[in-house]
């Protein structure tokens, strides 16, 4: 009996023993969860780091097309020179990247770099500015803010400034700090200014590039004031070349504010990222920003993500934006008869 009991008792130890060594031996058929998803390979041309909004926007693209959320990133920045990005974009069809996104420093010259990467298959999502190209289908898509309409609801912020101070538009005497040259938010942040211009009537006494940059702002305001005694406007394209304004302005002995019939030069401006343009903003210093919004990243994601399912995205993606203001008189501005909320900031 007993040794039938010994025999029963080896005969299970060694039946364990052959199930346990199969279970290790054959893989477990992995269900599809633990399959390894395959990264996407991203290659990122930025335009350069002119300003806050720029380096807000190169954040929001790293952090969101990171490893942890499945990409693989490969990011150039063009130090604001057209020609780099074109060399980064054609690295990144060297290497077959899945997608391309591109920031574009200005918005012509890109179609032919834009037709190698289409002859590569290699979809490209435009991000922030515009590109200017013959053919559309050079890139899949584009996400972005709407820089004319930033533009024109800063113009219908003016008037409804100067109609409420009862300011005739002939003794508004404008100064206009230009963004990049041939950048879309340029062009866009212009075109609002300059059709203000002709609608109400004021005295556009200058016009220069500041390039995006604080230290061209403050350069370009202290020729504005070395050559007119009369500026009571200065129209800024983005937060950098403001507070570069007003450090021209003060450093002259005049005052920033929005008492302009005292003599206060009113500032405005546009992005609303910049600390120290928000802290103006709240002492009066800068009587409105346009808001830019850079965080485009998780947008740009979700494109490659409605691409990666097959599905085709919107062509343009516009990102909503509001107008920033320490002037609590002005509650809602009107662009081509349709009322945007100014966002009062204490
Ligand atoms: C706007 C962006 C502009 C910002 C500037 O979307 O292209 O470029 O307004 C930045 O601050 O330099």
């Amino acid at each position: 009996m007993k040794k039938t009991a010994n025999m029963a008792t080896l005969l299970l130890l060694l039946v364990t023993f052959l199930v346990a060594c199969r279970s290790s031996a054959v893989s477990e058929p992995s269900d599809s969860s633990q399959v390894e998803k395959k990264t996407i390979t991203v290659g990122f041309s930025q335009l350069g780091a002119e300003s806050d909004w720029r380096g807000a926007n190169t954040e929001s693209m790293l952090s969101a097309l990171s490893s942890e959320n499945g990409y693989t990133l490969i990011y150039k920045n063009g130090q604001q020179k057209q020609a780099n990005q074109v060399t980064a974009l054609r690295m990144f069809i060297q290497q077959e990247v899945d997608y391309i996104v591109l920031a574009p420093e200005t918005e012509t010259g890109w179609d032919f770099v834009l037709r190698e990467a289409q002859e590569a298959k290699i979809p490209v999502i435009i991000v922030d500015r515009r590109v200017d190209v013959a053919d559309d289908s050079l890139y899949t898509c584009w996400v972005g803010s709407d820089f004319a309409l930033e533009g024109r609801k800063m113009a219908s912020w003016i008037n409804s400034y100067m109609m409420q101070k009862k300011v005739d538009g002939k003794d508004v005497h404008i100064v206009h700090i230009q963004g990049t040259e041939g950048s879309t938010a340029q062009i866009g942040r212009t075109k609002g200014l300059e059709e203000g211009v002709q609608m109400y009537g004021w005295d556009l006494v200058a016009q220069e590039s500041g390039d995006f940059t604080e230290v061209r702002g403050r350069e370009v305001m202290a020729s504005f004031l070395r050559e007119h005694d009369n500026i009571n406007v200065v129209y800024c394209e983005n937060d950098n070349m403001a507070i570069g304004a007003i450090e021209a302005i003060e450093a002259s002995g005049k005052k920033v504010g929005s008492d302009i019939a005292n003599g206060e030069i009113m500032v405005v401006s546009f992005d609303g990222i910049n600390e120290k343009a928000m802290n103006y903003l709240k002492e009066g210093k800068i009587s409105c920003i346009a808001e830019c919004n850079p965080l485009h990243g998780p947008r740009v994601q979700g494109l490659i993500e409605t691409l990666e399912r097959g599905e085709v995205p919107e062509k343009l993606n516009y990102v909503s934006e509001t107008l920033l203001s320490s002037v609590p008189e002005i509650k809602i501005v009107v662009v081509n008869s349709i009322g945007y909320d100014v966002e009062i900031v204490k």
